[in-house]
């Protein structure tokens, strides 16, 4: 039997790329402890391996350090050998279309998230409020990320926009969301009939956006919410679900 060594996932709790990789651990069935790092100092992040950006999510294995989430998810199944096979629909055969939707998650999906979650003022507060409660942080961290994660989030947004040439955050978020439904109109998973790491990623995106208004739009799609509560049971049904245990905040 292949064990794994321990793992340990340094992220931020309002970050979809950590959501990515929490809902790949939990579909491998992987015992993991979270550690929230401060967004200011990253503090909390072990040495990383020169070139490598001073970004969550961080995974360690044992002694192996690996950064960017999408690298993670490749990675998984070498990473962490137990559970389901999700890196590809064949074993160890390279899934081009599946890492075209992954690109596609990350650059179209991902980006059009903060847009709707930290759009209003309210929404804004709770999101740094979110953030600074699910951390062990020192008063000071937890004060700068109360007052000026709002701030600081409301700016970053108004610059994806600009980047993107984009004005209505919802609008580029249904857009997204029309092409997720078509695809899932007429299969179980992302990919097909089987579970991958694509499911994994989307879940994730989901799943980050949980506790805001935007997530009933989202569930108000049938398509959508059938699969995200497949992906969710089966997040559960191999861990108890996301964090619900090793959890060593
Ligand atoms: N391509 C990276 C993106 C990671 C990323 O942008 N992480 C953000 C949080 S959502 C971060 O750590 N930002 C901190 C900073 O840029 O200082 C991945 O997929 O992991």
């Amino acid at each position: 039997m292949t064990t794994t060594p321990s793992i340990t996932l340094y992220q931020f709790q309002l970050c979809p790329f950590c959501h990515k990789v929490r809902a790949a651990l939990d579909m491998k069935g992987a015992q993991y402890k979270r550690i929230e790092v401060a967004p200011g100092s990253k503090k909390e992040l072990p040495p990383l391996p020169e070139g490598a950006p001073r970004k969550v999510p961080v995974l360690q294995v044992g002694e192996e350090i690996i950064w960017d989430s999408t690298d993670i998810l490749m990675e998984i199944d070498r990473l962490v050998p137990q559970g389901a096979y999700l890196s590809s629909r064949e074993r160890d055969v390279r899934d081009e279309e599946l890492e075209l939707f992954e690109e596609w998650i990350d650059k179209e999906l991902m980006p059009a998230l903060p847009t709707v979650i930290y759009d209003t003022w309210p929404n804004a507060i709770k999101a740094a409020n979110i953030t600074a409660n699910e951390s062990n942080f020192g008063f000071f961290d937890r004060f700068k990320v109360k007052v000026g994660g709002s701030l600081i989030m409301k700016l970053i947004v108004k610059r994806i926009l600009k980047r993107e040439g984009r004005t209505d955050g919802h609008a580029w978020l249904a857009d997204c969301l029309d092409q997720i439904e078509e695809r899932l109109q007429d299969q179980s998973y992302a990919m097909g009939e089987i579970p991958t790491i694509a499911d994994a990623a989307l879940h994730g995106a989901f799943k980050c956006v949980e506790e805001f208004p935007i997530f009933e739009t989202m569930m108000a799609r049938p398509a959508l919410r059938d699969w995200y509560h497949r992906v969710q049971a089966l997040r559960d049904s191999t861990t108890g679900g996301d964090a619900a245990r090793g959890d060593a905040r």
